[in-house]
């Protein structure tokens, strides 16, 4: 029989690479839309697939429409991908992240509880919330130290997934993602605002480049390797929590070198330190240890990260080139 799955964030990043994932395995596939001014179906363009899935309008934080939205896709499986997810700005919106990043997903797990408690329910739970780090390696034992409102925001959420799995034995899981990057990563992001740099810069349409902390490190992975895990997350008898990271870590820094060198171009040419765009409170390090995932789920990172910095700016000339 075709199962079916409900994606929250279907517009997002990797909302759009899970939809393609759980078509290729003959999922319908429905997606919670929250109406926008502008156009929001560019990544399931570029992936071919916008005419395949089938939209459903509704927003997080408006419970009725996600209870109508899960009546209507009578899903098997539902992902809450959807948030505010950019860290800057949830600091100059606090309540709005709160409301859609953390009580959405009460919303969602709500729906899911009153509608068919038996549909399995993936969080997407994020290395943010380990923050100020409190081991080397952060695994699923670590505590939790959030440095943002976002991450504050997601630890509800995270927790509230564990509290409905333990108090109504809901197939619910967590996956608490490291970050991950692709050609589809919204441009405010440091990879993305990176690569489309290098390509303006390249093809002679911008001169710099303006940062803030290039010290940061981040365990950076491949957006298309992740959404895999969160699909295997659901396939096991029983709901979990689990890291998902590559296990290595580099700096803001290093990772725009590659972006640059790949080009030709030398970095210091270009690169301006900008406090604009410091945080009021920084995630210095992230470091995964998604040892339980490989374990447990066979899952490992198969993307290297000058792979992907590659793979980013090679889209963005293309899209610069074209514009
Ligand atoms: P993204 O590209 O920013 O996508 C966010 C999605 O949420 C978009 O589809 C957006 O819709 C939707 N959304 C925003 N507000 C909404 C609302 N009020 N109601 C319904 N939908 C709403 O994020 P991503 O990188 O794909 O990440 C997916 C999820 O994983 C997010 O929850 C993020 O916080 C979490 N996460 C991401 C990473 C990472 O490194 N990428 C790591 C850990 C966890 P529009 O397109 O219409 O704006
Ligand atoms: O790319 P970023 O904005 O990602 P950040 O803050 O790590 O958050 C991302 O990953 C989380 C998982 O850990 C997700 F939960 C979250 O939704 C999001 O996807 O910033 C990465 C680092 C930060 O340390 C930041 O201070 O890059 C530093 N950075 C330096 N200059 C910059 C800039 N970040 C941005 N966005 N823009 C800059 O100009």
């Amino acid at each position: 029989m075709t199962k079916s799955a409900l994606i929250t964030g279907i517009t997002g990043q990797d909302g759009a690479y899970l939809a393609k994932l759980l078509l290729g395995k003959g999922y319908a596939v429905f997606g919670l839309n929250a109406r926008r001014s502008s156009d929001n179906l560019w990544r399931l363009r570029e992936l071919g697939i916008d005419n395949d899935v089938q939209m459903i309008d509704g927003d997080l934080a408006d419970l009725s429409s996600i209870i109508r939205a899960f009546q209507a896709s009578k899903a098997d499986e539902v992902y809450n991908l959807g948030a505010q997810s950019f860290v800057g700005t949830s600091w100059t919106q606090p309540l709005l992240t709160a409301n859609v990043t953390g009580v959405g997903a009460a919303n969602v797990l709500e729906a899911v509880r009153l509608v068919n408690p038996d549909a399995r329910f993936y969080q997407a739970s994020t290395s943010e919330m380990f923050g100020l780090i409190q081991a080397e390696r952060q695994n699923e034992n670590t505590p939790f130290y959030p440095r943002s409102p976002y991450g504050v925001a997601k630890l509800y959420a995270h927790w509230l997934t564990v509290n409905y799995r333990e108090s109504f034995k809901l197939h619910a899981s967590s996956g608490i993602l490291f970050n991950h990057e692709s050609p589809l990563r919204g441009i405010e992001f440091v990879t993305r605002k990176v690569t489309d740099a290098v390509a303006r810069i390249k093809l002679g349409k911008q001169k710099e480049l303006r940062l803030g902390n290039i010290d940061a490190k981040r365990d950076w992975g491949f957006a298309g390797d992740y959404v895999e895990a969160m699909w295997l997350m659901l396939q096991q008898d029983k709901p979990d929590d689990y890291v998902i990271a590559t296990g290595k870590t580099t700096t803001v820094r290093e990772m725009c070198e590659i972006a640059f060198n790949h080009v030709g171009l030398n970095i210091n040419d270009h690169l301006v330190i900008d406090p604009a765009f410091f945080r009021p409170a920084e995630v210095d390090i992230l470091l995964g240890d998604p040892a339980k995932a490989n374990a447990k789920l066979g899952w490992t990172a198969k993307t290297q990260l000058e792979q992907l910095i590659v793979m980013m700016v090679e889209a963005d000339i293309t899209r610069v080139s074209k514009a």
